[in-house]
């Protein structure tokens, strides 16, 4: 039962179900004896929405009054999932909840999962956004998250025939968790011409006038914060047609369909969710989404900075803003511009304060990811703008050069003008150029970066620019949420859920190790888990898989670099073996079920195929009598949030092999393991530091060194690089045709056999294979496998957002928690 919370949302469940009862009979209009599941859902948003309106109210007006310094999150995703779970666990009155709908005839579960995700994001970088607000709240920061309010996000995925299809996601049909602002509105510009004109002190000053206008409105989302009536909020931001734009006279002469036209382009811009998953297309309605989410947020920051009028060098003192990844770089020169042409201020002062607001989060080091704009195409989408980006270019290599007149190259280098055919803006280097701090997001990321792609700047700035602030995880959703029994199995052995607050207090659970009943029942809770997520498979794709198997997970977003490539061979590896082993010594194998789910970017051709293949593979494998319970091979269809949640709680191990110095952190496994999954990874990202903290004995690390890739791809391109004899076996057995077609697959082998490997599948082929050996061997011997599941539990109090916000306050945004 929930103890220890201070703050409640209901104070008992008559006054929970009266709520519910009364949104039922008004807001819906309907009657109380015909109450589905749908009706109960609403009702008891609802009822939770009031209560969290309250919070939110008094922590905004808090805010103002105080007149605190606030952190602003711009991020173009916010994989936030579902809500209504959320607030009742944040409320902590979720057993008032359980309790008052077990009474009105219905189980909790079946309410929350008539949700559907609020899906704003494509992966690692949107869910660790939605982490942070949860963080922030919790923390009680005054924060703000800013973003777009896509009308489809990611597409969902639906596996036909072995292939991925994408089906749109209309979301918006009933969200009760989202407040339209209609007076909050920004008109932006796009196009049009630039002028000089003299100021009435004869100044030169830059007008920026015709092209078109469209405009945004506000819808502000609550986000509450765990046992804390903060309640901070998200602005997301949508566009439609300037009102002197929806053309009255094309509409009242009878254009009726030009001005309808005209309307819908404008809606066109917060229509979609690109989803690309670190890669870079430059699609001019990606950088039209870019500066209509930066300039409507900026007007915003700017209007509410004004308020207090304060003057201009005060601005930096009570607003900073970070920049998650380079989607919202513009802003950097949004708000110079704002500076010097609306606000008539001198550059170098514009120039400083623009610099001690952004913080500027890198999320990777993939050279296809990293944002490119042709120059062309922002001189006629935002002319002025462009003009700003080449004299904080040149200010900039005017600066450079001084300091390094002998260096003829690194002008070249550092410009943040790609002298290409045509030229290109490199969106990360005006990012850097325009922040006081750049982090990454693990430790083996933030050195990467600082000794490549930014190595440089390093030389330019100092280090003392560069830092990492390795990622974290919200322990709400991803312990207590996805799994309320082992959060109060913990609580019961920590002393109460102080654990989720502080999540360092897990280093409790040490104690317990060797305690017989407590493993006992760590275990049931696994098993139980695991047989919810076999139901699962039973009832959408109708394979019988045992409970008792070794579950051995991998979802992510499907990428050549995350290599579920060398999964799935390592699979068919598996089945090779099995097949010509004697039915006496498959008797002895470790039964197991492979499990992959994650969605492929639309137009990544080879991300398809790979997902083609694990499901020709499964096709085979589930229906081969020789094998049986030994290895099942299932693909889960459309991997998102709440999946996860069911998915991460289920594993015995999870796969995190991405080819080292790919992965920049990583966020699953820090899920998986504080869930008392073991994981099996390569030494990239955070699994470093898993590793440091929960000890090398209680992972299985494989494969190639960071630090050794280079010369191996070196070797690949023009040295001998023969393949690995067992991985030859397993593309033998594919061109063979055993798993469909021969030639469907001789892309993704000549990937590895003829053209480099370049993310060396057959390098890591052999440890990787050796390494599950052992983990066969190891999961054998339960007891001691369970042991190391809770010492590694034990150790994970590291990986909280909350310890990462921490971070990012007191070494970035100089920014401290609002008293309640
Ligand atoms: C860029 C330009 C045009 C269109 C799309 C994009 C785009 C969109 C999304 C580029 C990248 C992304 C997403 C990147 C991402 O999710 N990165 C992941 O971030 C996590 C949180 O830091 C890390 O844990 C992962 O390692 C990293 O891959």
């Amino acid at each position: 039962a929930w103890t220890k919370h201070e703050f409640s949302g209901f104070q008992n469940k008559e006054e929970f179900e009266r709520e519910v009862v009364r949104h039922v009979e008004t807001t819906l209009a309907r009657s109380i004896y015909n109450c589905d599941e749908s009706a109960a859902y609403s009702a008891s948003s609802l009822a939770f929405r009031d209560r969290l309106v309250q919070g939110w109210n008094k922590t905004q007006q808090r805010q103002t009054f105080t007149d605190s310094k606030r952190i602003y999150y711009l991020s173009l995703e916010f994989l936030m999932g579902r809500a209504l779970d959320n607030a009742m666990l944040n409320l902590g009155a979720k057993e008032v909840a359980k309790e008052g709908l077990a009474e009105l005839g219905f189980r909790i579960e079946d309410i929350v999962g008539q949700e559907h995700d609020a899906a704003l994001g494509n992966g690692g970088l949107g869910r660790l956004a939605a982490c942070f607000l949860d963080s922030m709240a919790t923390l009680n920061y005054p924060a703000w998250g800013y973003g777009l309010r896509y009308r489809y996000g990611i597409f969902k995925q639906e596996i036909i025939d072995g292939y991925q299809v994408e089906v749109p996601d209309y979301w918006l049909d009933f969200n009760p968790w989202e407040f339209p602002r209609h007076d909050v509105t920004v008109d932006i510009q796009f196009y049009g011409q630039v002028r000089k004109s003299q100021d009435e002190n004869g100044k030169t000053v830059a007008i920026w006038e015709g092209g078109e206008t469209v405009t945004a409105v506000a819808y502000d989302v609550p986000t509450p914060g765990y046992d804390t009536p903060s309640t901070n909020n998200l602005r997301l931001w949508s566009s439609k047609a300037a009102s002197g734009e929806f053309d009255f006279q094309k509409f009242n002469s009878g254009d009726y369909e030009s001005s309808v036209a005209d309307q819908q382009r404008a809606e066109t811009i917060s229509a979609v969710l690109y989803p690309n998953d670190n890669l870079d297309r430059g699609k001019e309605l990606r950088i039209k989404q870019q500066y209509f989410w930066v300039a409507a947020s900026l007007y915003d920051i700017v209007r509410r900075f004004k308020k207090s009028k304060r003057s201009w060098n005060e601005f930096p003192d009570q607003v900073a803003i970070q920049l998650n990844d380079t989607h919202p770089t513009l802003a950097i020169v949004e708000l110079q511009r704002i500076l010097i042409d609306v606000e008539g201020l001198e550059w170098d002062e514009a120039w400083n304060i623009v610099t001690s607001t952004f913080g500027y989060t890198n999320h990777t080091v993939l050279p296809e990811a990293l944002e490119k704009w042709p120059v062309g195409l922002i001189q006629h989408l935002l002319p002025r703008h462009l003009q700003i980006i080449y004299d904080i270019n040149l200010f900039f290599l005017q600066s450079v050069e001084k300091r390094f007149p002998e260096d003829r190259d690194i002008l070249r280098r550092v410009s943040i003008i790609e002298e290409s055919q045509p030229k290109m803006v490199r969106m990360a280097y005006l990012a850097v150029v325009g922040s006081h701090k750049v982090n990454g997001v693990a430790e083996l990321h933030s050195d990467l970066i600082q000794t490549t792609i930014f190595k440089d700047f390093v030389t330019i700035f100092g280090e003392d620019k560069f830092t990492n602030v390795t990622n974290g995880i919200t322990p709400r959703r991803w312990l207590h949420q996805a799994n309320p029994r082992l959060s109060e199995l913990i609580a019961s052995k920590t002393g109460g859920y102080e654990f989720l607050k502080d999540l360092t207090l897990l280093n409790k659970l040490e104690l317990f190790v060797d305690d017989k009943t407590f493993r006992k029942e760590w275990a049931e809770i696994k098993f139980a888990n695991k047989v919810r997520l076999a139901k699962y498979i039973k009832s959408t794709l109708n394979v019988n898989v045992n409970p008792a198997a070794l579950f051995d997970v991998q979802v992510k977003r499907i990428h050549e670099y995350k290599r579920q490539q060398l999964n799935i061979f390592g699979v068919i590896h598996r089945y090779l073996t099995l097949k010509a082993m004697s039915p006496e010594e498959r008797k002895k194998q470790q039964p197991r079920v492979s499990i992959f789910g994650g969605k492929a970017a639309p137009g990544y051709w080879m991300a398809k195929q790979i997902i083609h293949l694990i499901n020709n593979v499964g096709g085979v494998v589930n229906q081969d009598p020789d094998i049986g319970d030994l290895l099942k091979v299932i693909f889960l269809e459309d991997y998102n949030v709440s999946k996860a949640e069911m998915i991460i709680p289920a594993s015995d191990l999870s796969e995190h092999i991405s080819t080292a110095g790919t992965e920049a952190s990583g966020t699953s496994n820090m899920k998986f393991v504080l869930n008392g999954g073991l994981i099996i990874g390569t030494c990239d990202g955070a699994n470093i530091e898993i590793t440091r903290e929960i000890g090398q004995e209680n992972i299985f690390l494989f494969g190639t060194l960071s630090e050794d890739v280079e010369d191996l791809r070196h070797m690949h391109t023009y040295g001998e690089h023969p393949i690995d004899p067992n991985l030859a076996k397993v593309f033998d057995a594919i061109q063979g045709g055993m798993f469909g077609e021969p030639n469907d697959f001789n892309a993704m082998i000549s990937a590895v056999r003829d053209h480099g490997d370049y993310y060396l599948v057959s390098d890591d082929f052999q440890s990787y294979i050796d390494t599950h050996k052992m983990v066969d061997t190891e999961y054998q011997n339960q007891e001691e496998w369970i042991s190391k599941c809770i010492r590694s539990v034990a150790r994970m109090g590291f990986f909280s957002s909350d310890r990462c916000i921490n971070e990012y306050a007191e070494g970035i945004w100089n920014i401290e928690p609002l008293a309640v």
